[in-house]
Order: C-alpha cells, then structure tokens, then sequence
C-alpha cells in the first residue's frame, strides 16, 4: 500500500462520513493504492492502526486534523507510530494543523503539514515522495528546515472545486454506518461543496486559511452529487457543512431548480450570513423551499453593532438585520438558527453578556422557532484583527508545545465552552451556562428527535417561569432533568 488515510475519532454518535478524506482520495483514484480508516469506529487507535501499517506497510501516512476530539486522538497517535515506525512519512491537514503548523512541526513527529484545500497539492506531495523527488516547492506545503518552519504561499489562483472529481464513497466501507435519523430526515448525510469564505470575522478559523477567497461547486454539479446519493444510497436528507454555503444566490438557485427538475426528495440544511440571505430575492427563497431547503444556520454573532464591526464581521450586517431575518423565516417557513459569540474582551464582559440575553429573548420574541446556538469567543490567530489583538494584549498566547493541547483548559478552549480567556471570569461562564440552560428547557431545539412531546411539555413547564421572570441562576432541575435524558447541544455534538 502507498498510503493510510485516517480520520481520527470525532463524535461517540451520529458518525460523520469522513469528508476531508473523500475530497483527499478522489484525486488519487487510480494514481495510488491507498486505503481509508475510521477512527470513529476504532476502539484501541494505537494498536489498531500499528496493526494496519505493520500489516499493509504504507510509506505516507495523512491525518485530518480539527481541533477538539480529533486533535486529542491525533497528538498520542501520532507521537506513538512516530516512535514504532520511524521511517513513515506522517502528513498531517485539516483546520488544526492549517492553523497551527508551527507547533504542529516543532513536536518532530509529523514531516509535512497541507495548509488548506488540498487535494491537488497532496496529489503533488506523493508523487515527489514516491518518485524520490523535493517536494519542498509544493504550494500550501509546510516543513522544518534546518528545526526552522517553511510554510510554502497557497495555491493561486484556489483549485475551483468543479475541477475536482467526486467524492469516491465506496472507499469509507458501507455508507450506511454513516446515514444516520434526524430531524430532517430517516437517512441523512453530510455534503461539502464549496471552499473559503468571502469574508474576514476576527473570530473564525477559515479566515486564516482563505484569505477572503471563496470558490463553490456549480448548481449543476452540485445536483449531480446529490442525485448520485439520493439514487446509490437511498439518502433523504442533507447537511451542507460549507463555510458559507449561500455565497452565491445563483448557485444556490440553479441547485434549488435543479432537485425540482430531476425529482429529488430531500430535506436540507445549510450554513449562511444573515445579511445574505436577508438579500436573497423572493423568487430565490421560494425556490430553495420548494426544493428542501428546511433550516439555515446563520452566524448572527451578536446583537451589538459595535461588537459586529470589532469582530470585523462585514457585509451589510447589523442586529436589525438578524431580527429581519428572523420575521422574514418566520413568513417563509424556514427555521432560522442563528448562533452567537458571547465572552469577546469589552470593557465591561458582564454587561455585554446582559445585553446579548436581551438581544437573543427579542429574537425569540419575533421568531418562537428561532433556533439559538450560543458559543464562547474562543481566539483563532487572526494577527491585525482588532479582536486578536485584544486578546493578546490581555495576556492570550497558544501553547508553544503539542502536548500541551492536551491539557483540560486547552480542551476547553477547543470546544468553545470555557476557553479560559483572561478576561472572562467564571461568573460570567456561568451566567452563560445558566441562560443556556433556561433557554433550551422553554425552547428545545427541534434536531433533538429523541425528545418526546411530553419530555418538551415538562422542559418547557420547568422553564416557562424562569423565562418570564428572567431568572436564569442555579437551574439545578433543568439540569437534572437535561442529565436524566441526555439533551441534545447541536453546539457540542454536531448539527
Ligand atoms: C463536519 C465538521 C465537524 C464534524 C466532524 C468532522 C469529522 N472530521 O469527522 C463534527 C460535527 C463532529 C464537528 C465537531 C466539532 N467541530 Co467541526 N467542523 C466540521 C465542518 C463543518 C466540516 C469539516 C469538513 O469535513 N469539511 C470538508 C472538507 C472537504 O474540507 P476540509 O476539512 O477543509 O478539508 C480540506 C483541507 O482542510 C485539507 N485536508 C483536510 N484533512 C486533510 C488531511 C490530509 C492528510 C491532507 C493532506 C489534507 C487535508 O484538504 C481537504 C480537501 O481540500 C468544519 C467547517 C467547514 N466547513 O469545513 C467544522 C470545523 C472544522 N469544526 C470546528 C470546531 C471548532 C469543531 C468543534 C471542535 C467545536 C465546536 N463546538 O464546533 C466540534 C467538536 C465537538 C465534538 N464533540 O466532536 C471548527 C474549527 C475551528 C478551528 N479553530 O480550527 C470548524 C472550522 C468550524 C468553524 N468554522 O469554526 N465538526
Ligand atoms: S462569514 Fe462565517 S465563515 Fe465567513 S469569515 Fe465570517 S464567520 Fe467565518
């Protein structure tokens, strides 16, 4: 075998088929002989796929990489195979390692890093690798030379996705491990069809990678890749994970007109920009309904325009335009789920944190099916942003060693739910956790399908008062009650 691709553990349940992996192996069909595992259905990584490289003796290794429960599989992994099997080339790439490459270098246990869409480049890297060649001119490229990083310029222009090939499902096993229930449908799937993000937030980790640049899958050919899983796989239903998936009105319009005119039964799920969509014609709306489209996540960030503009969020976006869109989803039979930034440095972060409760409840006022994501700010390296140079003056720095991701307040961070900044104190943590807490009892989010209709009517009892009143501190038996039935954060588990 030339190559492993791994996909190290990200979920417990509601498995994802392994995107980054597909986009990867669908330019080296026919190239190389080259094998796709699942962590997430691994239960000793270690040993497992020790046993798979002993067995099979792939030369390269390549690990995707996002923070979080990947990232804590991927740092002992990697140490450990680095140690058993010295002469396996390891490339690592993914969001983690595009952010974070010198560190990622410093550990010594991983060769090459791909910063950013990849599949031409990595398709590069193995044919250097196999053919004894440098590789150190590939674009996106990052190694030590000499114990220095070298981080090779990104591919210019980007690789349009329409001169990808697609995605090559046979080789993640039976795809029905993956075709999960949920509130949009009995065999739901994961789709990723365009790359980068138009815009610079100061908060968001695709803005390091893209630069502003983004590039989408064609209506048409979008449509050809849903037809191949609604036809080949019996899917029904479809998460659009893309940064910013409604960039273009067209696309998404040819797409819409597309699934119409072939027939396609699906429900679908996309994430977008309040202001975009607020723009978005009647005709297009009306359109996209038609064809499936059932909820939109949007990041509404905050209420606050100054917070908007230090968060360098763009566009045409403000708070009204969020309560627009909230009125207008309301009328279009679209559930709005907008998620929120809360804990960024201000002067005073308790009373921000006030006004973004008061903020959210207005929301809900216009919109009662309004879903609320609610996220901790959380620092991506974003150097020249108003934001992160808040947060570095205050005293935030990543860690300088790989292993100290491991560490619990690091974990924390890379979930988004306490990431120990120096301003946030854990009064207002709490006061976070709490208002969540009340929050999701009188409002349960609609993709918890395990909730049953008298568990929703007894949250929302428990909560109701507490909503009225504004009393949202010490919910023990919210808590007890979200325990005794495992509720369900779309925030923590995946949406
Ligand atoms: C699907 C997804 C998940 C899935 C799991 C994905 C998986 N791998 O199994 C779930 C829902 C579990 C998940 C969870 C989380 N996620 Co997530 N997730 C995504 C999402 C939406 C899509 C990733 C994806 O598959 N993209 C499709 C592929 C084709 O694109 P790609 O990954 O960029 O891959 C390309 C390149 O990166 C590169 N590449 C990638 N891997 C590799 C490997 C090799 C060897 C090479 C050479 C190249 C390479 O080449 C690929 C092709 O060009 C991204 C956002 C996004 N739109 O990308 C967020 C994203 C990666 N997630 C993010 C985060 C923070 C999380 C969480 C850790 C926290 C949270 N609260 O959301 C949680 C963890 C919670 C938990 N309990 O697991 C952030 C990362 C932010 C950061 N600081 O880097 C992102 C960017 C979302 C965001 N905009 O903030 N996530
Ligand atoms: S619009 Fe969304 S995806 Fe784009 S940079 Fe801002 S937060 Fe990131």
């Amino acid at each position: 075998m030339d190559l492993l691709l791994y996909n190290p553990r990200s979920a417990w349940s509601k498995r994802r088929v392994p995107m980054s992996l597909l986009a990867i192996g669908s330019v080296l069909e026919g190239r190389f002989d080259y094998r796709i595992l699942d962590g997430n259905f691994l239960s000793d990584p270690v040993r497992q796929v020790s046993e798979v490289i002993a067995a099979e003796q792939p030369e390269v290794l390549g690990l995707t990489v996002m923070p979080g429960p990947q990232l804590h599989e991927a740092i002992p992994l990697t140490r450990a195979l680095r140690e058993t099997f010295p002469h396996l080339q390891i490339v690592w790439g993914g969001y983690f390692p595009s952010n974070h490459p010198d560190v990622v270098l410093r550990s010594g246990w991983v060769d090459f890093i791909l910063r950013g869409p990849s599949e031409v480049s990595f398709l590069e890297l193995m044919d250097a690798l196999k053919g004894d060649d440098d590789p150190r001119n590939i674009p996106g490229l990052s190694f030590l030379d000499d114990d220095r990083p070298v981080h090779n310029p990104a591919r210019q222009p980007m690789t349009h996705p329409d001169d990808l090939p697609p995605w090559p499902y046979p080789r993640v096993g039976d795809l029905d491990r993956y075709l999960g229930r949920s509130h949009l449908g009995e065999r739901t799937t994961s789709m990723h069809t365009s790359y980068g993000c138009p815009f610079h937030c100061s908060f968001c980790a695709v803005v390091p990678i893209y630069e502003g640049g983004w590039l989408g899958r064609s209506g048409r050919l979008l449509a050809d890749d849903v037809e191949h899983v609604v036809r080949r796989f019996g899917v029904d239903a479809i998460q659009f994970c893309d940064n910013n998936f409604f960039t273009s009105f067209k696309r998404v319009h040819e797409f819409s007109e597309e699934v119409l005119r072939r027939g396609l039964r699906i429900s679908w799920w996309g994430e977008g920009r309040p202001d975009t969509l607020l723009h978005y014609p009647d005709e297009v709306l009306s359109t996209m309904r038609r064809a499936g489209c059932r909820m939109i996540f949007l990041g509404a960030e905050s209420g606050s325009d100054e917070q908007l503009r230090r968060m360098n969020k763009g566009g045409t976006q403000t708070g009204e335009t969020v309560l627009l869109l909230a009125e207008r989803f309301r009328r279009d039979d679209i559930i709005p789920e907008f998620s929120f930034v809360l804990g960024g440095p201000a002067e005073d972060v308790g009373a921000e944190i006030e006004r973004e409760i008061g903020f959210i409840r207005e929301v809900k006022r216009r919109n009662q099916d309004a879903e609320i994501i609610l996220y901790i700010y959380a620092p991506v390296p974003t150097p020249g942003s108003d934001l992160f140079g808040v947060a570095s003056q205050e005293g935030f720095s990543f860690p300088d060693r790989l292993e100290d991701w491991l560490r619990p307040e690091w974990k924390a961070l890379d979930l988004r739910r306490n990431p120990h900044t120096p301003w946030l104190k854990p009064r207002h943590v709490t006061r976070i956790a709490d208002f969540e807490s009340v929050l999701n009892a009188v409002y349960p989010t609609v993709s918890d399908i395990r909730l049953r209709p008298w568990k929703r009517r007894v949250l929302k009892a428990l909560g109701a008062w507490r909503w009225a009143m504004k009393v949202y501190g010490l919910p023990y038996e919210i808590r007890l009650f979200h325990r005794l039935f495992r509720y369900r954060q779309p925030e923590q588990e995946g949406f």
